[in-house]
């Protein structure tokens, strides 16, 4: 499957591993990771992004994918709808059906609340189901939520809002014990502890995995328990307006059944946002390793109704997308594979990172190595660099990847790569948004009723988010937002339903002179060739 000059490199990849086995390069200084940084990852690039010209984060810059859509025209006219005929009644609409949607109705709905999800695909059709190498918590003897903590806040270059990661990292136990409780199976030793390994970043083994499909696991589990509990879910239909009350709090939504495009109404008493990240689109013309129905949705219905975000000018391009075969180009090759010993190495053998850096400077540092020092490996699409995947048996020994990555080892035998043989090609992946909807400590938004839940959510993370803290940041945030909604509900009296928010933004959109030809929320990604059209 390799080309002649892909195999002439692994021979230098060969030449030099048993030197490379007893010796990591050293791990970088905090100026290096700065100057790195700066000069090689995509959030640099200042030509990519634009200044929001309106909206409660006017004067911040943004991608400019995502500029276009913020600032884009609401799919409806609110003259269009009509708000007296209300379709679902419910005390908390639920918006999105990954991970932390999914956690958020289970709490509702244990909480006594009459809950509702709706979800333009279906339910486990999210980023969740995609994660792959596991989830954090600090429930180890040698470790403590408080080491958690300082790791996130050092990689999150100490941009992490306090409170959101004190309740990150102090409810992660709680968390792994809910799921664990829950049926999901999580990777066990013969005597029933978790195995649990390192991510990028990490001080200490806490990422606690099911094989290298721990989102699907988990996605498994928490989808059984919505169906079990008999909460209702509206699949294949996507919120395409909130709907606010005339006091300004949420109120509900206005929904768009995606085959037939009727418009239905939901009200709620509050109303959570869960609908996960962004990478379809697809920022700088990175890859992506997110799933399909991936297109900030929730940013933009948040925004339009004047939820403030936080960090929207940051994103995450995972260090080890499949840069080859071209069939799975931009997916994801678990960090998990770092994790377990396999180093990053260039055209020549050579390495020239530390396997275990953070996300960002391990994305930058390919990134120069493949376009500035141009010691990356040649692919259809550009280059890539060696992940040396036979280090992992030699390490561990034999049977270790079928083992413990057996999703990796399946997705290149399909194209004749034997990843226990051969090492794989790699290059950064568009794979989280670090920032979004800004929060607080209850999931609450800027805007009364409407809390948020999981990627669609930003300050967690700061500016960078270390491995394994997003699937547990679905289930910490997911589970308090759904208890919280729950909750507040009990108290709210519901004003008169309106839309005024949507005819108010598309007329300060006009007083500020955008003409846009841009329809948002974006819902799906169009793949189609302009001749295809
Ligand atoms: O947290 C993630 O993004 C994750 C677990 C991804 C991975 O590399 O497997």
């Amino acid at each position: 499957m390799y080309t002649q000059e892909m195999l002439d490199s692994i021979r230098k990849v060969e030449a030099t591993r048993q030197e490379r086995l007893g010796h990591e390069p050293r791990r970088m200084t905090e100026s290096e990771k700065n100057e790195l940084l700066y000069k090689y990852h995509p959030d640099y690039r200042q030509d990519n992004f634009s200044v929001l010209k309106i909206g409660p984060n006017k004067g911040d810059k943004v991608p400019d994918e995502l500029a276009d859509l913020l600032q884009g025209n609401s799919r409806i006219k609110d003259e269009e709808i009509d708000l007296s005929k209300v379709d679902y009644d419910v005390d908390v609409l639920v918006i999105g059906g990954g991970g932390a949607g999914a956690s958020a109705a289970i709490e509702a709905h244990e909480g006594g609340a009459n809950v509702m999800i709706v979800t333009k695909l279906r339910i486990g059709d999210a980023n969740t189901m995609m994660a792959e190498g596991g989830i954090q918590a600090a429930d180890k003897e040698n470790d403590s939520p408080a080491i958690h903590y300082l790791d996130a806040l050092g990689g999150g270059h100490y941009a992490n809002k306090p409170e959101l990661l004190y309740k990150l990292v102090t409810e992660a136990p709680s968390a792994i014990k809910w799921l664990n409780d829950l049926g999901v199976m999580f990777d066990k030793a013969p005597d029933g502890t978790m195995i649990t390994t390192h991510g990028g970043g990490t001080s200490r083994k806490r990422m606690h995995a099911a094989k290298d499909y721990s989102g699907a696991e988990i996605m498994r589990v928490l989808r059984d328990e919505v169906i079990n509990r008999g909460i209702p879910v509206i699949d294949f239909t996507s919120a395409v307006e909130l709907i606010l009350d005339d006091e300004g709090k949420a109120a509900g939504a206005v929904l768009m059944n995606m085959e037939t495009k009727e418009y239905m109404v939901a009200r709620a008493k509050t109303v959570i946002i869960a609908t996960g990240g962004a990478g379809r689109l697809h920022y700088q013309g990175f890859p992506t390793s997110n799933h399909y129905g991936a297109t900030a949705d929730g940013l933009i219905l948040g925004y339009r109704a004047g939820a403030k975000l936080l960090y929207a000018d940051t994103l995450q391009y995972h260090p080890t997308g499949a840069a080859y075969p071209e069939q799975i180009f931009g997916a994801l090759v678990t960090e998990k594979v770092r994790s377990l010993g396999a180093m990053l190495v260039n055209v020549n053998g050579e390495a020239f990172m530390h396997p275990l850096e953070t996300r960002d400077v391990s994305a930058a540092s390919i990134i120069r190595e493949c376009d500035d020092r141009k010691k990356g490996v040649s692919t259809p699409s550009g280059s890539g660099v060696w992940l040396d995947t036979p280090m992992i048996e030699i390490i561990h020994g034999e049977g270790t990847i079928e083992k413990r990555i057996p999703g990796m080892l399946r997705m290149y035998s399909k194209y004749g790569i034997d990843i226990r043989k051969v090492p794989i090609l790699v290059y950064p992946t568009l794979h989280y948004q670090n920032g979004g909807l800004e929060i607080n400590a209850e999931c609450l938004t800027t805007v009364e009723n409407l809390y948020a839940a999981g990627e669609v959510a930003g300050g967690i993370h700061g500016r960078n988010r270390l491995m394994g803290n997003s699937l547990l940041d679905v289930i910490v945030f997911g589970r308090n937002a759904g208890k919280n909604a729950a909750k507040r509900c009990k108290e709210v009296k519901l004003g008169r339903l309106t839309l005024d928010h949507v005819s108010r933004f598309s007329k300060e959109m006009e007083a500020a002179g955008i003409k846009s030809s841009c329809i948002s929320p974006k819902l799906l990604p169009i793949y189609t060739r302009r001749h295809d059209k």
